[in-house]
C-alpha cells in the first residue's frame, strides 16, 4: 500500500536541502501544526458548548471555559513558547506583541504573527473558521529583547505562511517561497495528509467574493468592477457568481481552488477596510503569489507595504491574476 506522505514528512524532506537549514523553521511548523490539532478538536466540539456549558461559564469539569477565539490564543501562543524557535509573537488577540524571555528563546531566531482563530463568529453558526499565520526571521540580535521593528517588516521578508481552513475536512496549508502545498487532516489517525501539492490559482475564475451590503460605502472603482461581474458576456463567463462565506481563510481557499478574487475594500468600517495588514493580509498575499495569484491595496503590492503598527488595516484584493489585475484598471481609472 503506498502511505501519503504525513505533514511531518513533508517539512522535513522540504528543509533539507535548503542552504544551512538548521531545522529550527521544521520545528517551529511542527509547534504550528499541533497547536491545530488542538484547536480543531475544540472546534469540532463547540456545537456541544450549548449542552456542556458556554464560554465564560464552567464546563462539566468544574473548568472555566473559554471563548475559542481566547483558546486558541493561547494554544498557540503555549505551543511556540514551549520550544525555542520563536522569540516572540505577535496577534490579533492582543494588543501589544508578546515577548519570549526563557533561556531557551535566548537564541531564537523567528518572530510569528498570528490570527489565531478568524471569521470565529461564525463557530456559532456551524461554519468554518480559520488560522492565519506568518513567519520571519527576527531583525535585532539574538539574544537581546524582541522588539516591534521585528514585528514591522514588509511582506515580502517573510520565511513562511500558511492557515489552517476548519471546514468540512480541516486543512493546512503553507508555503516557504518554494510552491504552496496543502494537507488534510484525518482525525482518526490524527495526522495531516499531502492531498493538494503544488496548489496554483487559476489564472482566471467566475467567482466574486466581497460583502456587498456594504456597497454604498464602496469606492467608484469597486462599485463598477461588480457591476463588471454582473454584466453578461459569455466570452468572459459573466456574469460571474457571488460567493460571500465571511470568513476570510474559507473564502480564499476556496478561490485559490476554484478560481476567484476577494475583496475587502476602505470605506466600510474604517478608511482602510477592515482585515490587517501583518497576520491576515500577507500571510495569504505570500501564499497568493507563490500559487500564482495576486494580492495588491488596489493600487500597489501588498507584500512591498512597509507596515507602521502591528494592528495595521490594509484594503485587500486577493485571487486570480487576471481579476485582480482588472479590479485594479477600475480602481485606477476610478478610485
Ligand atoms: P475577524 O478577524 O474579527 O474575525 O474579522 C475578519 C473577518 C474575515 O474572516 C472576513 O472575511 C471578514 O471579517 C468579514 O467581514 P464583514 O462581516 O464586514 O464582511
Ligand atoms: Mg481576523
Amino acid at each position: 500500500m503506498n502511505l501519503p506522505q504525513t505533514l511531518g514528512e513533508f517539512i522535513v524532506e522540504n528543509q533539507k536541502d535548503f542552504p544551512y537549514a538548521s531545522g529550527e523553521l521544521s520545528q517551529l511548523l511542527s509547534s504550528l501544526r499541533i497547536a491545530a490539532k488542538v484547536v480543531n478538536r475544540e472546534i469540532n466540539k463547540a456545537g456541544l458548548a450549548d449542552i456542556l456549558g458556554i464560554a465564560g461559564a464552567e464546563n462539566v469539569q468544574g473548568e472555566a471555559q473559554m471563548k475559542l477565539d481566547v483558546f486558541a490564543n493561547d494554544v498557540f501562543i503555549k505551543a511556540l513558547k514551549a520550544r525555542g524557535e520563536v522569540c516572540g509573537v505577535a496577534s490579533e488577540e492582543n494588543e501589544d506583541y508578546i515577548a519570549f524571555r526563557d533561556p531557551i528563546h535566548s537564541t531564537s531566531k523567528y518572530v510569528v504573527l498570528i490570527d489565531p482563530l478568524d471569521g470565529s463568529s461564525n463557530v456559532d453558526v456551524n461554519v468554518s473558521v480559520g488560522t492565519i499565520f506568518s513567519i520571519y526571521r527576527r531583525l535585532s540580535e539574538p539574544g537581546t529583547p524582541v522588539q516591534l521593528e521585528d514585528f514591522l517588516q514588509p511582506g515580502n521578508l517573510q520565511v513562511a505562511a500558511g492557515y489552517i481552513v476548519y471546514g468540512s475536512s480541516t486543512m493546512l496549508v503553507y508555503t516557504t517561497g518554494r510552491g504552496v502545498n496543502g494537507f488534510t487532516y484525518d482525525p482518526s489517525i490524527g495526522s495531516f495528509y499531502l492531498s493538494h501539492p503544488e496548489m496554483q490559482f487559476p489564472r482566471s475564475g467566475k467567482i466574486y467574493s466581497i460583502n456587498e451590503g456594504n456597497y454604498v460605502h464602496f469606492p467608484d472603482g469597486v462599485k463598477k468592477y461588480i457591476k463588471y461581474c454582473q454584466e453578461l458576456d459569455p466570452a468572459t463567463s459573466r456574469p460571474y457568481s457571488s460567493r460571500y462565506i465571511g470568513s476570510l481563510v474559507s473564502d480564499f481557499h476556496r478561490n485559490m481552488l476554484k478560481g476567484g478574487i476577494y475583496i475587502y475594500p476602505k470605506g466600510t468600517t474604517s478608511p482602510n477596510g477592515k482585515l490587517r495588514l501583518l497576520y491576515e493580509c500577507n500571510p495569504l498575499a505570500f501564499i497568493a503569489e507563490q500559487a500564482g495569484g495576486k494580492a495588491t491595496n488596489g493600487f500597489d503590492r501588498i507584500l512591498d507595504i512597509q507596515p507602521n503598527a502591528l494592528h495595521q488595516r490594509v484594503p485587500f484584493f486577493i485571487g486570480s491574476v487576471e481579476m485582480v489585475e482588472k479590479a485594479e484598471e477600475f480602481m485606477a481609472q476610478f478610485g
